[in-house]
């Protein structure tokens, strides 16, 4: 991949480390926003240290049954912790997790580098946000809400039919004025697919690839880990690098996960073995 994100130039195969910042109020926080905002601040300091190559800050749970966020209430969580990592130099890029485009905006003039759209371009305004500022978007595949997404997990051929709506987000946001070549493609592990599915994309994710555009994958901690070996979502972080390895193997050039220093070094051991191969040849 060729890719300018804010001031850092992503090039060649990666793989590249997106990690989590999650500015979501903790439940066991009783100091409100200062302590909410200082506390994702020094994540994503903790995940730059591990080695992430980027960061992603999300204000609203995409999780099955998580209460839709307003607006205002995500501009509160996401854009102060923006603000403060810019204010102190944090140099790393920064995403911006969220599908409301005036979300976006906002957080673009924050300081954000990158939008990351779980829909795909489903807010109208969204790529015109993103033309306008100049950015990167990460264009996740996904249907429904997050509310009934889970019940519109049916496909003949997942691949195939996940293949065919990330080319017509694609054509979507072409058409906003996005050129393809500022377009991260991701299937959306999760999203509108039960495990069967994840797994199936996983498998067969080289033929997602779209001329121009990288592709980003997500699986960290997701449930068709739990489905295959019953973990809870505190004790998937094995299976998570197993998938990452999958992923890099089969030459994705960009992870999102939780869990920076553990995936960038699984990432790193799964690239070298991809470069061994390559350097071996055929027999
Ligand atoms: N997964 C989640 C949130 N944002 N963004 C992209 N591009 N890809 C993903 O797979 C993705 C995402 C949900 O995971 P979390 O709530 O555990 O962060």
């Amino acid at each position: 991949m060729r890719m300018r994100i804010g001031a850092r130039l992503f090039d060649g195969p990666g793989p590249f480390v997106m990690g989590v910042v999650n500015a979501t109020p903790d439940s066991f926080s009783d100091g409100g926003r200062f302590l909410e905002r200082d506390a994702a601040v020094a994540h994503a300091l903790r995940l730059a240290d591990e080695g992430a190559d980027l960061v992603d800050v999300g204000g609203e749970s995409t999780r099955p049954g998580a209460p839709p966020v307003a607006a205002e209430e995500e501009l509160r969580r996401v854009v102060p912790v923006i603000a403060a990592l810019r204010a102190r130099g944090f140099t790393l890029p920064i995403s911006v997790d969220t599908w409301k485009a005036r979300v976006a905006r906002e957080a673009l003039a924050a300081g954000a580098d990158l939008v990351n759209d779980v829909t795909g371009l489903a807010d109208p305004d969204m790529g015109g946000v993103v033309a306008a500022a100049g950015v990167p978007v990460v264009l996740q595949h996904m249907r429904g809400t997050f509310a009934d997404m889970a019940s519109r997990a049916a496909y003949g051929d997942v691949v195939a039919e996940v293949g065919a709506e990330l080319r017509a987000a694609l054509a979507r946001a072409e058409a906003a004025g996005i050129p393809r070549d500022r377009v991260v493609l991701d299937p959306g592990i999760g999203f509108a697919k039960d495990a069967r599915h994840s797994l199936e994309l996983l498998a067969r994710i080289g033929e997602l690839r779209t001329p121009g555009c990288p592709l980003l994958v997500g699986p960290s901690r997701k449930s068709f880990i739990g489905k295959i070996t019953g973990a809870p979502a505190a004790e998937r972080l094995p299976g998570t690098l197993a998938a990452v390895t999958a992923c890099v193997l089969a030459g994705v050039e960009l992870v999102r996960v939780h869990d920076v220093a553990a995936a960038r070094q699984a990432a790193d051991v799964a690239a070298a073995i991809r470069g061994a191969a390559r350097a071996a040849g055929p027999l």
